[in-house]
Order: C-alpha cells, then sequence, then structure tokens
C-alpha cells in the first residue's frame, strides 16, 4: 500500500475519483475542480494521461474501471468523497462491441457504485456520485414524432435504440436505486450510502479534443476539419437537428450539479442543452468562420437512424430551476468567443 495516502493514525487521504480522465469531458472536469480548489483528485484512464493533466492530479492511475482488484486497492489507499464516472464506449462505437460496451458503461458503473456504497459505509459519510448520461437515452419513435415534440422532458420517450443509450438508461435507474433503494431488505441496511446526480449530455463541442466513437460527433468533426483545411463529408443530412453544449458549459453544469444542496434537487436526471442547429446551420457558421471549408454531406443511413432517434431539443428548465444551469454560449458565441479562437491557436501551435 502507499503509506503516502496513508496518515500516522491510520487514517486514509480524502480523494475525488474521475474516471474517464482521459477523454473530452474529463480534461475539462479534472481542470474545472482543480480550478475550484481541488487538490485531492485520483484519475483513472485506460491511458497514460497527458503532463498537464497529471499535473492537477494527487495520483493518476492507468487501469480499467472493470478491474476490482484496481478498484480495491484504490480503497485501501484513500477515503473516496466524490467519484466522476465518466468513462464510456460512446454511441457509435458501442455498436460495434455491444456485448462489451454494455460490460464497460454498465459493469463498470455498478461496481463503481458498489464501491460509493462501501466507501460510505465505512467512513460514515454519503459518498456524492456524479454521473453523465446523455440524450442516447430518449428514442423518438419517428421524425414526424420528433418534429412534434421540440423540448423533450426527461421523462417522455425514454426508449433507446443505441446499446450506449440502453446502458445509460439502465445506469440512471441503478444510481436511483444505489441512493434510495439499495439493500432494502436487509437487515443491516445503512440508509442515504450514495448521493447520485445524473446529467444528460446533449451533442459535446469542444476546441481542446476531438471526440471519437459519437453519433453527435459530426458537429466537432465538421469543426476541426475546416480549422484543420480538410475536406469533411457530414454523415448526416443537412435537416438533422439535435441538441448541443459546449464543453466548457458541460463542465461548469456538471459542477453545478455537484455543489448543489441536495434538497434543492427535484429530479433524479436533469437534461442540459444550449443550442439546436441543424447540420447544415451547423456547416454555415463554420464557413463563417472558414470561408474555404471544403463541407459535403453523405448521409450515412445507419448513423443517421441513431441521430434521427433523439430529440431535435429538450426541456432543461429543471437544471435552470434547481442549480441554476445557464450556459453562457449560444451558436454564435460558441464560435466567436469559444471555438474558433481556440482552436486556431491549437492548430497554430500544432503547425
Ligand atoms: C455520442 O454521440 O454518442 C455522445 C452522446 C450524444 O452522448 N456524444
Amino acid at each position: 500500500m502507499d503509506q503516502s495516502t496513508v496518515s500516522p493514525g491510520g487514517r486514509r487521504a480524502d480523494a475525488i475519483l474521475i474516471t474517464g480522465a482521459g477523454g473530452e469531458v474529463g480534461h475539462g472536469m479534472i481542470r474545472g475542480l482543480y480550478e475550484r480548489g481541488a487538490r485531492n483528485i485520483v484519475a483513472i484512464d485506460l491511458r497514460e494521461l497527458d503532463a498537464e493533466i497529471r499535473a492537477m492530479c494527487m495520483q493518476t492511475v492507468v487501469g480499467d474501471i472493470c478491474d476490482a482488484m484496481l478498484l480495491g486497492r484504490l480503497l485501501a489507499m484513500y477515503e473516496v468523497r466524490e467519484i466522476y464516472h465518466l468513462a464510456a464506449l460512446l454511441s457509435t462505437r458501442a455498436e460495434f462491441t455491444p456485448e462489451t460496451a454494455h460490460d464497460v458503461n454498465v459493469g463498470g458503473t455498478l461496481g463503481l457504485l458498489r464501491l460509493a456504497a462501501e466507501q460510505a459505509r465505512s467512513h460514515g459519510v454519503p459518498v456524492k456520485f456524479v454521473f453523465p448520461s446523455s440524450i442516447a437515452a430518449f428514442g423518438m419513435p419517428d421524425l414526424e414524432t420528433k418534429a412534434r415534440h421540440p423540448k423533450v422532458r426527461w421523462d417522455h420517450f425514454v426508449m433507446p435504440t443505441t446499446m450506449y443509450g440502453c446502458n445509460k438508461l439502465a445506469c440512471e435507474h441503478l444510481g436511483r436505486y444505489y441512493m434510495q433503494h439499495y439493500r432494502q431488505l436487509a437487515k443491516d441496511r445503512v440508509p442515504d450510502l450514495v448521493d447520485f446526480r445524473c446529467v444528460r449530455y446533449p451533442g459535446l463541442i469542444s476546441a481542446d479534443t476531438v471526440p471519437s466513437g459519437g453519433t453527435s460527433d459530426y458537429g466537432p468533426e465538421m469543426l476541426h476539419s475546416a480549422a484543420k483545411g480538410e475536406p469533411y463529408a457530414c454523415f448526416v443530412r443537412e435537416a438533422t437537428r439535435i441538441p448541443f453544449l459546449t464543453m466548457p458549459d458541460a463542465v461548469s453544469a456538471t459542477l453545478a450539479l455537484a455543489t448543489a444542496d441536495r434538497d434543492q434537487l427535484r429530479c433524479p436526471i436533469y437534461n442540459l442543452t444550449a443550442f439546436s442547429p441543424t447540420a447544415a446551420e451547423f456547416a454555415e457558421i463554420v464557413r463563417q468562420h472558414f470561408p474555404n471549408a471544403d463541407i459535403t454531406f453523405d448521409p450515412d443511413e445507419q448513423r443517421q437512424a441513431i441521430v434521427d432517434s433523439w430529440p431535435a431539443d429538450v426541456d432543461d428548465s429543471p437544471a435552470r430551476e434547481d442549480f441554476g444551469f445557464a450556459p453562457k454560449h449560444d451558436l454564435e458565441t460558441a464560435f466567436a468567443e469559444y471555438l474558433v479562437p481556440r482552436i486556431k491557436a491549437r492548430y497554430a501551435a500544432a503547425e
């Protein structure tokens, strides 16, 4: 055991555990927590984290969240007080290996919920479990219904058509179970072990990372291709519409949920969104900023069907009312104030 994490009295160091730390959201979440004063971050990912992110962490671990031995060793070293569970196989990638996706997305989450319950039982304080679900948990039955329901509530049309969406919906229910009903028949049941908090991310757009394996990725891929001067064939139709959020707004919203008073939170799940452009509108604003962008549309029928099953927009009023969700960026300011300046600097530095 690493003695550096155990005080002379045998008490383990407090820790915030972040899984999927090397991913798009992981980078932003670690930076956001660090900038808010967190100095006890333990980050885990399948790959080594880059130096800048590593410097913000108390410890970085290269490993698999499905590795029970690894989780056991972390339990021995730390008193985990919060978990931001960001590791997942996204919607497109999950369709090529659905059973593996289930093992990682649901099995991995179950293992961490169990760890959270055991930790809370051990140190006597509820463990905060922050979980990003997705608009993939929705399943609009057809385009006519999608058009008729422009702003979908969190509890409507939850009939996912992808393994990833099924996984996210399952984890939403598992989190609620661990929070409200865990071991409900056990004589030695301890209530309130896990404080589960969940947001449903729409498509996320980051200036710092290019996504991989998502079906909402046509937006960020289009933008990054234009910035690199590369042609881009969009895999959805021009008229395709889904909700999006910039990565900084997604991180801020997640941290606002994480730090809200529990009694403010009326919903088990919170929709988030900021803008819902069509793919054609997205291409138009990309061309405004990158006039030489070579963007064409070459729909992939299967991936198109996935995106068509996601709502055109979602009702995020509960997030705005309960924990003050207020995205900084609409479509125009997202490009003008965040995406384009950061992306141009990123690719200029890479030249
Ligand atoms: C995906 O496209 O799979 C994800 C998502 C919408 O959750 N970005």
